[in-house]
């Protein structure tokens, strides 16, 4: 089947079996342009507990389908392919368990951790958060959610992105570490697990200076997962929809460099917008799902033989929705 076709099919599909497909600004476009709605993760999850439909296809990586389970057990969740996010993956329970009795070996007593974690992280990490007292942020709300979460008078332990907990850190004028990088936790207000995103660290700040010497007026903007000294060189930090809504307020003619993932620069705007970085920053996890299986998990609903569904343990799904709604309070 060509492309063409598998387009029509998966039109025809959805509209027959009442699915509803979601796609995350990471998509590649031709996955993209068969959603439903697109957005990042946590618009996609919001989006989802509305929606009525009884299925859900959810073009994204593992995390995100898992949320949406979470936060609507009824759905039947899907997804073409369950791909994980490689930051995601560099924490499971045990390293969660791990890290905090190192904190505790440090001198800093359980009951003075207040843990957070990116929503880039799998179930399990999330309920092992919220049994903790903890909760759930992205990157557009993190700072906001760190600011609450350090009114407790407890010290932030930060998982899995170092460079996120670094960089709010940064720009709330507040003390980070990385567990295991030598220094005493115990001066740090923000304990940082030594996680990260592989695509966001291809940006250098050499970047950014070859495109400043280049278009001296130009805007580089960046994502809070791109290393710290990265986000200081650059005029604008944002999660991926304030980065698009920032763009879109910008005049047409304004030169931006965008420190993100290539599918969602590529996609901004055709002119003046140029990749920061050298090589192409394509997340090869969001990159896996392709038209074919977006079409075979549809075709799976419409022959009763469905394939790449997203469960969640019960007791994982309790905990891990109570620090999820714990962020939605906030
Ligand atoms: O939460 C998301 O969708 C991710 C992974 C990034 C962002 O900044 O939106
Ligand atoms: Fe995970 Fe990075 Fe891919 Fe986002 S871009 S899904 S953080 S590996």
């Amino acid at each position: 089947m060509t492309n063409e076709d598998y387009k029509k099919e998966i039109l025809r599909l959805k509209e027959k079996l009442n699915v509803t497909i979601v796609a995350h600004f990471y998509q590649k476009d031709e996955v993209f342009d068969m959603a439903d709605f697109s957005g990042d993760s946590l618009q996609l999850a919001q989006m989802a507990v509305q929606d009525t439909n009884p299925f859900l296809v959810f073009c994204g990586v593992g995390f995100m389908g898992q949320s949406v389970k979470i936060l609507s057990p009824k759905k039947r969740v899907l997804m073409p392919k369950i791909a994980c996010c490689a930051m995601a993956r560099m924490i499971d329970g045990e390293h969660y368990d791990t890290s905090v009795k190192l904190l505790e070996k440090a001198g800093i007593k359980k009951d003075d951790i207040m843990p957070i974690t990116y929503i880039n992280s799998s179930a399990e990490v999330k309920a092992k958060v919220g049994q903790m007292g903890g909760l759930v942020c992205t990157s557009s709300n993190a700072k906001k959610i760190i600011e609450k979460g350090l009114k407790s008078g407890k010290k932030i332990l930060f998982v899995p992105d170092k460079c996120l907990g670094q960089n709010i850190a940064i720009m709330m004028g507040l003390t980070s570490c990385v567990i295991g990088d030598g220094s005493d936790p115990k001066d740090a207000d923000i304990i940082c697990y030594n996680g990260f995103c592989s695509v966001h660290q291809l940006f250098d700040v050499e970047d950014i200076e070859f495109y400043r010497d280049k278009y001296p007026d130009i805007k580089i903007i960046s994502h809070p997962e791109c290393k710290p000294e990265v986000c200081e060189a650059s005029d604008f930090v944002g999660s991926t929809s304030q980065i698009i809504k920032y763009i879109k307020e910008l005049p047409k003619e304004q030169k931006v460099a965008v420190g993100t993932e290539f599918n969602l620069v590529n996609r901004l705007r055709k002119e003046n917008t140029y990749v920061l970085s050298s090589t192409k920053p394509e997340c090869p996890t969001m990159n896996e799902t392709t038209l074919e299986d977006l079409y075979n998990v549809l075709k799976s609903i419409e022959d009763d033989k469905i394939v790449f569904e997203v469960l969640v343990d019960e007791e994982v799904a309790k905990w891990a929705k109570v620090a999820l709604d714990r962020m939605f309070e906030i």
